[in-house]
């Protein structure tokens, strides 16, 4: 039996962040939960760039455009979407799932989902650091583990 895992070894990996701007106070605290667990796995800070786009029906774009550089061994998404009244809220969460999970099986590139979708201003805060952990640390973690795996397979 074989069984193959990544790992959280960061050390030499090159990652970059793409950041929304909308509801930036709360997509920055992702962005620090994010620098911060890079930066505990050893992945130093000159291999991290981070690029922002205006909102989160932008990140596919660019994601898809940095993963196909090849010069990354994983890009990291991260939005707030928060539903308030209208259906907009659907079509920027189906848009921006749909787009970064596409870009990352077309690259070949892991491409992580920190997005929070939420009902209200409130449950977003909680997944930025506050009582549910940090989306952005949560997905940092995962794009190591997931570099790290992809270059054993
Ligand atoms: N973008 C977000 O990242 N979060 C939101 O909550 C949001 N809302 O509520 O509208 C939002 N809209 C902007 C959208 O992502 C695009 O930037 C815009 O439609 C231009 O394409």
């Amino acid at each position: 039996m074989t069984t193959i895992n990544g790992t959280l070894q960061g050390a030499g990996l090159r990652i970059a962040i793409v950041a929304s701007r909308w509801n930036d106070t709360i997509v920055n605290r992702l962005k620090e939960g994010a620098v911060d667990a890079l930066r505990r796995t050893g992945v130093s800070s000159d291999d991290v760039t981070i690029v922002h786009v205006p909102g989160s029906f932008e990140l596919p774009l660019a994601v898809q455009k940095i993963a196909a550089t090849g010069k990354y061994d994983a890009v990291i998404a991260l939005g707030v979407v928060i539903r308030g009244a209208t259906t907009h809220y659907d079509y920027v969460c189906s848009a921006t799932t749909s787009g970064i999970s596409k870009a990352g099986l077309d690259s070949g590139i892991p491409c992580l989902f920190g997005v929070l979708t939420t009902e209200n201003i409130e449950q977003a805060l909680e997944r930025s650091g506050t009582k549910a952990g940090n989306k952005g640390e949560e997905v940092a973690l995962a794009a190591v583990e997931m570099a790290t795996l992809l270059k054993q397979l």
